[in-house]
């Protein structure tokens, strides 16, 4: 008898894992474009200024789109930044990026000049589609050869010769990310990893057609864009978007549009469990949680309160989604739960890291071999940078991290970039950056400052300095002022020593 594999808990009844292909479709692109040409009148995409987009409307729009794009001068392999608020503009203008062969290189809205700078010559994008009039100015002075619009693509129509035609290794997306250590890299993800991770989650979750998302996570992210909009439009789904988080507009979201699912980071889950209408999430079929770890105690709450069992999973920039907690079976709190269809999943056993293998896994860091290389095993296992164990029943349970990194509100800080520019304050002879758990954000950034003889500085100091430099949300909440920092033999501080 064969030992039957990890992921097997996620395919329905009667689905043998070994028969379904997750790049069948190819592409995402093309996959997309066979859904809305049938059901042209289908409800798809909604925002706040256009109220719905059909299935029709974004075949046209991102034929169009593309078309324009194309005109401007942009050919396939070429990079395009995208960051802006959610919208069907965006989505139009991020479909026909990729329909065209584009790199999309998504960037996070709040990023101030230093950081765009770094991505910018780095990925040397061609064009950007933005919507924050300082970016425009940034941009004009930091690449004043890119072609800067904002998501209505205001330029000339044109028609491009062929859509489409992409392969499954060809690249597709740039998502940046520090990944275990060092700057920011762009983490190459193929078509066919963005199939590949849609399209698991579509099997594993249950996504029909007739699920309706409420989406009001950020689209320059991997939980929002290579989750929940990918998933939508390759499951031939429909989503509200909405450009910001509240418990209300979340609620009445679901009330006003029927919706069946909503996914978000802990954060969210924490003030929705804080919300007196918190009851009405048992409205939705399915509520998933992921890019931090929800507590056990979140995760009880929510279900005395509302009646859902949070579906958590667990999922990165450069794989895309890894591993769930089952949609038929047991969701159980404090676990992450199972391999995703398609995913290979094993424990180092000096550490307990864990290293994943699947057609989700990206193809390597932009430009960067050694990076790549160090971020692979031997055997093409790449290595997360986060730390696991098997429970009895087999579940998944993050119990730490190799890598630095405190996640914020479901957004990632890189103590070191933090350490760096605090370091240039005059009033700082030393300083190390740590997370301290917290209930609402999961970890608040924390700065262990060695003063200067001379001055001591305060925390509003702190984060006027890192003004400009790096964004709010990288920003120190909590200050400990110390006299010096434990290092070991190595002179590494030993952040352990730090509570
Ligand atoms: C906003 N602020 C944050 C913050 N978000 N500070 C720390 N951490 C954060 N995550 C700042 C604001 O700039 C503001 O600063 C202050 O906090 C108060 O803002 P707020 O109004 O309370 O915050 P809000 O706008 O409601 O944002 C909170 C949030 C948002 C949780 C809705 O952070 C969010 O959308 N998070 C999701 C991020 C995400 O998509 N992660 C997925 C990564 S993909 P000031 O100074 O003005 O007071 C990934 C892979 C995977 O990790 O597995 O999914
Ligand atoms: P990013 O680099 O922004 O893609 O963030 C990925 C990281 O978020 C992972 O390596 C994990 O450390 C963390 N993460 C994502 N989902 C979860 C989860 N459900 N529980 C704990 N950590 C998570």
């Amino acid at each position: 008898m064969t030992t039957p594999r990890a992921d097997a808990v996620h395919f329905p009844a009667g689905v043998e894992p070994g028969d379904v292909d997750l790049l069948e479709e190819v592409s995402l692109p093309a996959a997309w474009a066979k859904r809305w040409a049938v059901e042209p009148s289908k409800p798809t995409l909604w925002d706040a200024s256009g109220g719905w987009a059909t299935r029709g409307d974004l075949g046209r729009r991102t034929k169009a789109a593309a078309g324009r794009l194309y005109g401007a001068g942009l050919r396939k392999g070429d990079r395009v930044i995208l960051s802006a608020a959610a919208s069907v503009d965006l989505v139009v203008a991020h479909v026909a990026a990729l329909r065209l062969g584009l790199i999309v290189v998504p960037v996070n809205g709040a990023y101030q000049k230093a950081e765009l700078a770094h991505i910018v010559s780095d990925a040397e994008p061609r064009a950007a589609v933005v919507d924050k009039p300082e970016w425009v100015r940034w941009l004009a002075e930091l690449a004043p050869e890119m072609t800067v619009v904002s998501p209505r693509l205001n330029l000339d129509d044109a028609t491009a010769p062929s859509l489409d035609q992409l392969g499954s290794g060809d690249p597709a997306l740039l998502g940046y990310t520090s990944g275990t250590t060092g700057v920011p890299k762009g983490a190459v993800l193929t078509h066919g990893n963005l199939l590949a991770g849609a399209e698991s989650v579509r099997i594993a979750w249950r996504w029909e057609p007739e699920d309706r998302l409420v989406l009001a996570l950020p689209l320059f992210h991997m939980h929002g864009l290579g989750v929940g909009l990918h998933g939508t439009l390759l499951t031939g789904a429909s989503a509200v978007l909405l450009n910001e988080f509240t418990p209300d507009a979340v609620l009445d979201a679901a009330n006003t549009h029927d919706a069946t699912q909503f996914f978000g980071v802990p954060t969210m889950y924490t003030r929705l469990a804080q919300s007196p209408k918190v009851g009405e999430l048992s409205r939705l079929r399915l509520c998933v949680a992921g890019s931090a770890p929800l507590s056990a105690d979140l995760h009880r709450r929510l279900e005395d309160a509302a009646g859902v069992r949070v579906l958590e999973r667990y999922g990165m920039t450069e794989t895309i989604m890894l591993v769930s907690n089952p949609h038929d079976a047991e969701r159980r709190a404090g676990t992450v739960g199972f391999p995703l269809p398609g995913v290979e999943l094993r424990l180092d056993p000096d550490n307990g890291e864990v290293l994943v293998r699947g057609p989700n896994v990206f193809a390597g860091y932009w430009r960067r071999p050694e990076a790549t290389e160090e971020a692979f095993d031997d055997e093409g296992w790449f290595r997360t940078g986060d730390l696991g164990e098997f429970d009895e029943a087999g579940y998944l349970r993050l119990r730490g991290r190799a890598k630095e990194l405190v996640i914020s509100g479901g957004l990632n800080v890189y103590p070191r970039e933090v350490e760096d520019a605090i370091r240039t304050h005059s009033d700082v002879d030393d300083v190390a950056i740590t997370g301290t758990p917290d209930e609402e954000w999961g970890e608040l950034v924390t700065a262990w400052v060695v003063p200067t003889t001379e001055k001591k500085p305060t925390l509003e100091s702190l984060r006027s300095h890192l003004d400009g430099v790096c964004a709010d949300f990288k920003h120190p909440r909590l200050l400990h002022l110390v006299d010096e920092l434990p290092r070991n033999a190595l002179g590494k501080v030993q952040k352990h020593l730090l509570s």
